[in-house]
């Protein structure tokens, strides 16, 4: 079949099909972008390990910034399909070519923090995630099925975080509130501009990339987050929400600040790319050696 009557056909493409140059591109561009907010994702939460409040809990966040690094390697090797190697992008993203989600510009100033990123960053995630499982490109709609289900329990752990603070003394339920009305706006900004400008979507949806648009899972977002506020006996930062046939009605973020920081001026763009690029010039030698380990294999086997 061709690659329209696949499309028309909501089936998937393969890595060997014939497809059009601009597809290729849009899903080396999203998928690269993924790959890169997960690993640049472990950075935030990265910076409270050594701080976390018990081994318990130093234990979970150990296991959740592996899992990101885990759904790095899935992802660049979805994107590695499309014929691009993942040391090219690497270097795309060190040199500023390339982006990650906004979202990872913003610092972790409390414990709190580590909470309302596992319930509202990871929730935003999977709203945006679960309908990318059915994206019309096979290999990352299989990758997002794993991801998916790690998010899951990724936020549920920040849920628990807030759910204790939120029942503990007054200066714990502050703290709680504190990081929630840091990181409502940012998580709203992680769906990309309004429909209106986005630039992509039309394309990614005709496609069968994108199943939904940027405000339709902006909304999806708030309606199932709202409740969860309420049960943590947390206040959402909106004066303008109100439940509405169905919905909650809530005033759309500051977008001149998304493309701000999308552009490089968020709080924490530089020390996240500095730290990226330091990390993996450290890491050279575990490349070489690796790569020589494998020549060295292979020189035996022939
Ligand atoms: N940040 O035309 P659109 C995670 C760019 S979750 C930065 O609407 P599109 C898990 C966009 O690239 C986060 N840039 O674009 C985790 C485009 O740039 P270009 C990662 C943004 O692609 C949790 C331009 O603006 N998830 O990591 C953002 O159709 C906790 C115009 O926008 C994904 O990447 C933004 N927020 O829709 C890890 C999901 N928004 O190329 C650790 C997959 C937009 O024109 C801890 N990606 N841009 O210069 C997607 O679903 C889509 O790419 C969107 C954007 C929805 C993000």
């Amino acid at each position: 079949m061709d690659f329209q009557a696949t499309i028309d056909a909501d089936g998937r493409i393969e890595p060997r099909d014939a497809m059009p140059d601009g597809y290729r591109k849009t899903l080396i561009r999203q998928i690269a972008q993924h790959a890169h907010s997960e690993i640049i994702g472990m950075q935030p939460e990265g910076n409270w390990i050594g701080r976390a409040p018990s081994l318990r809990r130093k234990a979970i966040l150990m296991a959740k910034v592996q899992d990101e690094a885990g759904h790095g390697l899935y992802l660049y090797a979805a994107a590695e399909t499309l014929g691009v190697d993942r040391a090219d992008l690497l270097d795309l993203l060190h040199s500023g070519k390339q982006k990650y989600s906004s979202i990872f510009n913003y610092p972790t100033l409390t414990w709190a923090d580590i909470g309302a990123i596992g319930w509202l960053v990871d929730g935003a995630a999977i709203v945006n995630q679960v309908p990318l499982c059915r994206c019309s490109y096979g290999p990352y709609a299989r990758a997002m099925v794993r991801v998916c289900k790690e998010e899951s329990f990724h936020q549920r752990q920040g849920f628990e975080i807030l759910h204790t603070l939120s029942q503990g003394t007054e200066a714990q339920k502050a703290m709680a509130q504190d990081a929630l009305n840091r990181w409502w706006w940012p998580s709203l900004m992680m769906f990309g501009p309004p429909d209106a400008a986005s630039t992509h979507s039309e394309q990614s949806m005709a496609w069968g990339i994108k199943r939904h648009s940027n405000d339709e899972l902006r909304q999806r977002f708030v309606d199932m987050t709202v409740p969860q506020a309420d049960v943590l006996g947390l206040r959402v930062p909106d004066d303008g929400l109100v439940y509405e046939d169905g919905h909650y009605r809530f005033t759309e973020p500051d977008y001149t600040e998304l493309y701000d920081v999308v552009k490089g001026n968020g709080p924490c763009n530089q020390q996240r790319l500095s730290h990226r690029v330091k990390a993996h010039e450290d890491g050279a030698w575990v490349r070489e050696a690796a790569a020589a380990y494998a020549a060295k294999k292979e020189a035996r086997a022939a």
